[in-house]
């Protein structure tokens, strides 16, 4: 097969061979250098494993930080490479794997990049069996309870020749304490290059005062400081996205422009030292002049990220191979998340048609989100159960290894589940009602 062959090569190895730029990734056990030293291990970069008296606040570390990384593997290399075999085994035998379109799933900026939702076969069962006991104490933690529901399980995959997504969060809105909190773990070492998930900081934090947005927008508030002068924008490298036809314009409007997002690109670094992600300004003389605001979560084979779904975060270009993450996600017990996409395979979640209060029509509304209402005005939304509590672990496997139906049937691509909404025994004819914007 053709990506086999090249860009997603199956029998590539799995572990780096230096020593040295192993140590680098997150997971290896190492101290901090670099800009994360600042942090003094209280965020980032989070032990699962406790001292009596001294356990991490891993609830703090996702409000403060909006993610941490695991300080070592929660699978071991054996388990991971295993899983790692499993998981392409089952992509291969998906169709999608053989068409050119290079996507599964519903993804910003989809190619070479498949969300293969799972089953719990044999060996992803031991897989995640493992990693939520490690990862209880933090679960617990975030979520107060073991009532959380489990609401995405899937294969991440990106080949090489996929590129850097467009930074987004999984979700719009969160209902007052709800969460929604995705894990991924990598299932090889993931180098920057292997494009691993470049996630950014809230702020302030005690290494930076710049979130990805107020980064992005130094160039405006730069050009805003050198006036009117095409020379000055000019000198300080602003010149072709601030000067048309001779006369300098700066947009107003909210969002970033197209010319502003490359240039900020462009402009965009990984610090090989302790993958902190940094713009470097170009009209500063000093190289070491930069605004840290992210981190590259270039992890070691087995070690996981963790991160809230409002965090701005986007899979990182991937020029190397197969870059295969185990992921899933919990969310708060009944919790309110507006704006996610929940992949997972049917059985194991419920739908239901529930009605807005008029608050939460409210709560929408306020988000910029849209709900659906029916002819006689009652106002719904579809909400997500996941049958699979916290508590519930370890499960047990419901499917061998070498079945592989269901990897092309039941295949969930439709983030907002309309098509299977009757499905799950509901009354009523989804095409009875009208989608209407709140505005
Ligand atoms: O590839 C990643 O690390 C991020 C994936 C993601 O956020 C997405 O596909 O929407």
């Amino acid at each position: 097969m053709r990506r086999d062959a090249e860009a997603c090569k199956v029998d590539a190895p799995t572990r780096l061979a230096e020593r040295a730029a192993r140590d680098r990734l997150f997971g290896s056990g190492r101290r901090r250098a670099g800009a994360l030293a600042a942090l003094r291990g209280d965020g980032v970069a989070l032990s699962t494993t406790t001292t009596r008296g001294r356990e991490p606040r891993y609830g703090d570390a996702l409000d403060r930080y909006g993610f941490f990384v695991t300080s070592e593997p929660v699978l071991s290399e054996r388990e991971a490479d295993e899983t790692r075999a499993h998981l392409l085994s089952l992509l291969r035998s998906a169709d999608v794997y053989e068409r050119d379109e290079g996507c599964l799933g519903k993804l910003a900026d989809c190619r070479e990049r498949f969300d293969l939702s799972l089953r719990l076969t044999t060996t992803v069962t031991r897989a995640v069996n493992k990693i939520v006991s490690k990862l209880k104490p933090a679960l617990v933690d975030i979520f107060g309870d073991e009532d959380c529901e489990l609401v995405e399980l899937s294969a991440l995959i990106t080949c090489k020749g996929s590129p850097a997504q467009g930074v987004h969060s999984d979700a719009g809105g969160v209902k007052g304490d709800d969460r929604l909190v995705s894990v991924f773990v990598s299932l090889q070492d993931t180098p920057a290059n292997l494009g691993p998930t470049h996630v950014f900081f809230n702020s302030p934090n005690a290494i930076t005062e710049f979130d990805y947005y107020s980064a992005l927008r130094m160039m405006r508030t730069v050009a805003d400081e050198l006036g009117n002068s095409t020379v000055a924008l000019r000198d300080h490298g602003l010149g072709d996205i601030y000067i048309k036809q001779g006369v300098v314009s700066i947009p107003e409007d909210e969002g970033a422009t197209e010319e502003e997002l490359k240039f900020f690109d462009a402009h965009c670094r990984v610090d090989e030292r302790d993958h902190t992600l940094a713009f470097y300004p170009p009209w500063e003389s000093s190289p070491n002049a930069r605004l840290v605001f992210g981190v590259a979560a270039a992890t070691r084979q087995g070690a996981a990220l963790v991160y809230d779904s409002r965090t701005q975060h986007r899979g990182g270009a991937n020029t190397l191979g197969a870059r295969v993450q185990l992921m899933f996600s919990f969310q708060t017990k009944r919790a309110f998340v507006a704006g996610s996409t929940f992949t997972m395979r049917r059985r194991y979640h419920r739908i239901e048609r529930a009605p807005l209060t008029l608050m939460e029509r409210a709560t929408l509304t306020s988000l910029g989100h849209e709900y659906e209402k029916s002819e006689s005005g009652v106002a719904w939304y579809l909400r997500i159960f996941g049958k699979i509590r916290l508590r519930d672990f370890p499960l047990r496997a419901d499917i061998t290894d070498q079945e592989r139906e269901w990897v092309n049937a039941d295949l969930v691509q439709n983030s907002d589940n309309k098509v299977d909404f009757d499905v799950d025994g509901l009354r009523g004819d989804v095409d009875e009602f009208a989608t209407v914007k709140s505005n």
